[in-house]
């Protein structure tokens, strides 16, 4: 292996997403044969003990507290963004305008005029070779991978509906103290940008379709929660609980979006169901090795609902882990999205989603806050050149 087949990685943050993140880079490429084969140079963070103690515990060699100083570094080719929103413009521009790579959590950023700024910086760093992408790790389950391997052959016809849920229930106790994801300043928004951009992300990668206009509503459940500083004083919470929307399709078929953090016993439902003119075809992450396949044109006697297996090496991703039909989990979506980046860097590709794809979901995201905001009203979804 030469030095040109590493490429050094600096991340920032290291809570949940660091942590994720962290595991992918450390498997990547131990099980996929990538051209590229990851470094974990160094992580930052503000406070230098516990992320020394982060990086101890999640396998980086070096430490940062100053994020300027990670980009900086010869040792870093690639900055992995693993923190709250509104850090994120500043740190992926200042990235790319140094020639490296940028992975960026999702939301890409917190309006979209942060984020075109965002895919500006990536489209002039791209004529200089560098990549970005954002981390809608969801695009990565093998068998969502399938369901849009499965649209693009026909096999479900042309798509009449969408209906897209994702259902969580981690704030449902009034007294659940107040945190970054409940602070607009910080997040952006709340179950819309964080759980409802996914599903909208979804949506365009198993369709191959955009969303051109929307009406929708959101509700805050929960106006005010206890800080968690042992003061016994409350924080206004000022984002949405949860969010739900019609859409419409540029292929002509409609769409039904709902993001919540309230579904009490929905842990973490990610839902897709498609109805197509030739059959359907239906995901819940809480069985995420499955997909549920219906193909109308079969006789109607015996046809109906059948259970996929996406656990076959034949599947998306799958030819690298174990025998057939042992399954994968959370953790894997995020070894393939590391391993789908190492390969478009190491081709000189473009990897997927691009910053482009995050400016159009947060498009849609700013497209249901207006229409929200204004008794729901009917919101056209601009179009980029992407
Ligand atoms: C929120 O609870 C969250 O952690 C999201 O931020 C992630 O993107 C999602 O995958 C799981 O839920």
């Amino acid at each position: 292996m030469t030095e040109n087949d590493r490429l050094g990685v600096g991340m920032v943050g290291y809570s949940f997403m660091g942590a994720a993140h962290s595991q992918a880079w450390r498997t990547v490429g131990r099980v996929f044969d990538t051209r590229v084969q990851p470094v974990m140079a160094a992580l930052c963070g503000r406070r230098a003990d516990n992320t020394t103690a982060a990086a101890e515990r999640l396998g980086w060699a070096a430490v940062e507290t100053d994020w300027k100083k990670l980009i900086e570094r010869r040792d870093v080719a690639l900055v992995d963004i693993c923190t709250p929103g509104d850090t994120h413009p500043e740190i992926a521009i200042a990235a790319l305008e140094a020639g490296k790579h940028v992975l960026c959590e999702k939301p890409l950023a917190n309006s979209v005029a942060e984020a075109s700024a965002m895919t500006d910086a990536a489209r002039k760093a791209r004529e200089r070779g560098v990549r970005s992408m954002v981390g809608f790790n969801y695009r990565r389950v093998p068998a969502l991978a399938l369901a849009r391997r499965m649209v693009a052959d026909g096999r479900i016809g042309t798509i009449r509906h969408v209906r897209a849920q994702y259902l969580q229930d981690f704030i449902v106790d009034p007294e659940s103290p107040m945190m970054w994801r409940l602070d607009r300043e910080r997040a952006g928004s709340g179950a819309l940008g964080d759980i409802g951009a996914h599903i909208v992300d979804l949506t365009r990668f198993v369709t191959g379709q955009d969303i051109t206009g929307v009406s929708g509503m959101t509700q805050t459940f929960v106006p005010e929660r206890p800080l968690d500083d042992g003061s016994g004083s409350y924080g206004e919470v000022t984002v949405d609980d949860a969010a739900a929307f019609l859409a419409r399709l540029d292929g002509g078929g409609m769409a039904t979006f709902e993001a919540t953090r309230f579904a009490t016993g929905r842990k973490n439902a990610m839902r897709l169901e498609l109805n197509g003119s030739a059959g359907s075809l239906a995901f819940d992450f809480e069985s995420m090795n499955e997909l549920q396949f219906h193909d109308h044109t079969e006789d109607d006697s015996t046809a109906g609902f059948r259970r996929i297996l996406a656990t076959e090496p034949n599947h998306p991703y799958m030819h690298a882990w174990w025998p057939p039909g042992h399954g994968l989990g959370y953790e894997h979506t995020f070894t393939h999205q590391m391993r789908d980046l190492l390969e478009a860097v190491g081709a000189a590709a473009d990897p997927e989603p691009s910053f482009a794809d995050g400016l159009a979901v947060q498009h849609v995201l700013a497209a249901v806050e207006h229409s929200s905001s204004n008794q729901s009203v009917w919101t056209e979804v601009p179009r980029q050149n992407a």
